[in-house]
Order: structure tokens, then C-alpha cells, then sequence
């Protein structure tokens, strides 16, 4: 028997491909693909063998799946005795079970995600073709965690370091070194040499993140209120960072003018960066999604923020000034605010000494408010103190 594997080229996909190789040797043609890359591999598949089905060839295809057209062509394909097997865990691929090719799981067991890996290897497992052991349970439960982002929550950095590795090299570099040690060694470990490699990486990410940090425009796009930043690297950290630096963002639109595209990110479950996508004829999931940059989207993202000034980042060495307290903002335009909390459960906004009408229920919303609505961000100690002074002036001569 012959396999064809057609899977994503990220550490989940190309995982799937190791797996693969690990389980058929060198009877498995891999091929790694970009999200949109695959209907294409998929059609040209289709064309070649539609005449004749071919009996000794069974296509996988993992981490990604196909569009409708492909779809129906593979269900044909199969109808007609050609052997086929889906295995997903996106959400948007769901449909897919609906084939006795198709197998698309969300969760592995309840609360536990999937990744196309973890899947797969399940699937080769229970079919015998891979017999399960320490050094692949670990391999695969290092990718589910990175894929699944939780890693991040269970501070699984190997996990990371496990993506930063196949980012330091070529695809064929990393699933030569990967399968050696997933045939040879009892335990995953890392070289002394990579984990040298692997700081001098991390060190250089933080430093480009912090850069991006003090880069990063604030647009509204519509009702959105969106971070617009240029970076040709590094998308799904800074996505993370600076949607935690600046949580009242509703996404974060990252530029790479040399592909002439934009990843879209968010970490709130109450916004979809699919939908935003979609509107510029892209997509993607909830949380990551992709488009190109049309006219549309160019005078969105790139014409009408070109002017507008960074944002600018909270102080965050005060004594005085902190946040949850009586605190003072102010921003670009030298606009001031004073942000306390007028009675309990009541925080108010004062803008230049006259207050606002709303009141809010906790500091979090009056802070969201205020830096949505004027980009204020969290000024000095003396800036608090002068705003107190002025007002207090005012109040003798009165
Ligand atoms: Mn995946």
C-alpha cells in the first residue's frame, strides 16, 4: 500500500506528516500545504485519478480541510472505491462527519481539545499501524498543548520551544531530527545545542515584541476597535502579547505588506476575527484568521490610520498613579481624565475637570470606555499630582 498525506505546514500539520513517516517509512508521500494551498493539491489529486481509482493508495489529509467543490469530488472518489481519510479538530470542519471518510473531533475527551496529531496518532494507533510508546505520547501531547494554547496556561514552555525549533529550520531539517530521536530515545528531550539556539530565539522575540509594542496604532473599523501593527514576524505571539497589553482592543490586525496580507487576532471570546475576515474575503477561526490586503482593506488598515500616532502604553512606574484607585490618563491631544470611584460600584470619568455623564459599574469597563473612546493611556505621577493641584486652585478661588 502507497500513502499520500496532504496536511497543514504548521507544527500540528508537519507533526502529522512525522507521525506519518514514522508509521509507512518510505511508502508515504507527504506534502505540506498553507491553508490555501490544499484545494489546489486536492483538485490537481482528483483530476489525476478520477478515470482510474487507484486501489493501493490511500489519501490522508490532516489539520485542514477542503472547500465544497473538493469536498463533493473526494465524496465521489470514495463512492467509487478510492480510499480516503479526513482527520480535523476545527470546529468549522465539523460537516465532515457526515462521510464515513471524515472524522473531525473538537475534544479529545471532555474539557481536553484535539490537535490533528493527537488525532491522528489515535487513529494510527488503534488501526495498529504505530504502536504507542513514552517518547510518542510525549511528542504528541507537547504539539496538542501548543496547537490548543494550552501549553500557555499549564506554562509548557518545551511545548513552545518545540514550534520555535521547527521555525529555526526547514520542514525537512525538523522531521529528520524529530524521527531519529522518536526512534532511538526513551524520553523527548532537546540538544544542549538547541536549547542554546532556543534562548537566543526567545531573547530576540521579546525584544521585536517590545518594539511592536510602542509600534502599534489604534483604528476604529467600524463598531471595531482594532490594533493595527506591521510585522512580517512572529504573528501568533505578538497576536498574544499585545492583545494582553492592551486587552480594550477588540483584535489585532498584523500587516505584512510584503505578502500584501493581514492576520487578524484576538484573545476574547466575545469577538470573531472570522467575521472581520470574511468582510475583505478572507477567514479563518474565532481567534485566528487571515486576508488579503484589498482596497478595501487597504484604506481600512493601512490609508486611514497612516496619520494617527502609536498607542501610547500605560506608566507603570508609579508610586501614586496606579490603577483602581484615583487615577490619571491622558493622550495625544493632551486631553486629561480622572477615573475614580465616585460611590460604591460607580466609577466615573472626568475629561478636563468636567465629569461624564456614564458611570461604570467596575474600574475595568470605566478604563475600557476611556481607552476605547480618547486612546488615553496612564500618565506620570506628576501628571496626577498638577490635575489635583488645578483643581484645587480652582476650588480657593471659588
Ligand atoms: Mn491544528
Amino acid at each position: 500500500m502507497q500513502f499520500l498525506l496532504l496536511t497543514h505546514n504548521d507544527l500540528d500539520g508537519v507533526s502529522c506528516g512525522i507521525l506519518a513517516k514514522y508509521a509507512f517509512g518510505q511508502n508515504v508521500d507527504v506534502r505540506y500545504n498553507s491553508v490555501n494551498s490544499l484545494d489546489y493539491q486536492v483538485e490537481h489529486f482528483l483530476s489525476e485519478h478520477n478515470e482510474n481509482i487507484p486501489k493501493e493508495l490511500q489519501l490522508f489529509i490532516t489539520d485542514l480541510s477542503v472547500n465544497k467543490e473538493n469536498e463533493l469530488g473526494l465524496n465521489e472518489f470514495a463512492k467509487k472505491g478510492g480510499k480516503i481519510q479526513l482527520i480535523d479538530h476545527h470546529k468549522t470542519a465539523l460537516h465532515f462527519n457526515e462521510y464515513n471518510w471524515g472524522s473531525v473531533q473538537v475534544e479529545e475527551s471532555e474539557g481536553k481539545l484535539a490537535s490533528a496529531t493527537s488525532l491522528f496518532y489515535t487513529y494510527l494507533v488503534s488501526k495498529g499501524l504505530i504502536e504507542a510508546k513514552e517518547i510518542l505520547n510525549q511528542y504528541v501531547e507537547m504539539v496538542r498543548q501548543y496547537d490548543t494554547w494550552e501549553w500557555e496556561r499549564n506554562e509548557n514552555t518545551r511545548a513552545k520551544r518545540l514550534n520555535d525549533l521547527l521555525y529555526l529550520q526547514s520542514i525537512e531539517e525538523f522531521e529528520e531530527s524529530m524521527l531519529s530521536r522518536l526512534y532511538n530515545q526513551e524520553e523527548f528531550s532537546f540538544s544542549d545545542f538547541e536549547e542554546k539556539l532556543l534562548d537566543v530565539e526567545e531573547d530576540k522575540t521579546e525584544r521585536y515584541i517590545r518594539r511592536k509594542k510602542r509600534e502599534i496604532i489604534q483604528a476604529k473599523v467600524g463598531k471595531a476597535c482594532i490594533g493595527v501593527v506591521y510585522a512580517e514576524l512572529y504573528h501568533s505571539e505578538l497576536g498574544n502579547a499585545l492583545g494582553k497589553e492592551y486587552r480594550h482592543l477588540d483584535c489585532i490586525a498584523i500587516l505584512n505588506m510584503g505578502n500584501r496580507k493581514i492576520s487578524f487576532r484576538t484573545i476574547h471570546d466575545d469577538f470573531d476575527v472570522s467575521e472581520l475576515a470574511a468582510k475583505y474575503g478572507g477567514g479563518g477561526h474565532a481567534k485566528a484568521a487571515g486576508c488579503s490586503i484589498t482596497k478595501e482593506a487597504f484604506k481600512q488598515f493601512v490609508e486611514k490610520p497612516f496619520s494617527l500616532k502609536p498607542i501610547k502604553q500605560d506608566f507603570t512606574h508609579n508610586k501614586m498613579n496606579k490603577k483602581e484607585r484615583c487615577s490619571h490618563y491622558e493622550n495625544h491631544d493632551n486631553e486629561q481624565f480622572l477615573l475614580y470611584e465616585k460611590e460604591k460600584g460607580n466609577w466615573v470619568i472626568e475629561k478636563n475637570h468636567d465629569l461624564l455623564k456614564e458611570g461604570y459599574a467596575t474600574f475595568e469597563l470605566a478604563e475600557q470606555f476611556l481607552k476605547r473612546s480618547f486612546s488615553a493611556s496612564l500618565s506620570k505621577d506628576e501628571q496626577l499630582v498638577n490635575y489635583l493641584f488645578h483643581f484645587y486652585n480652582n476650588e480657593i478661588k471659588k
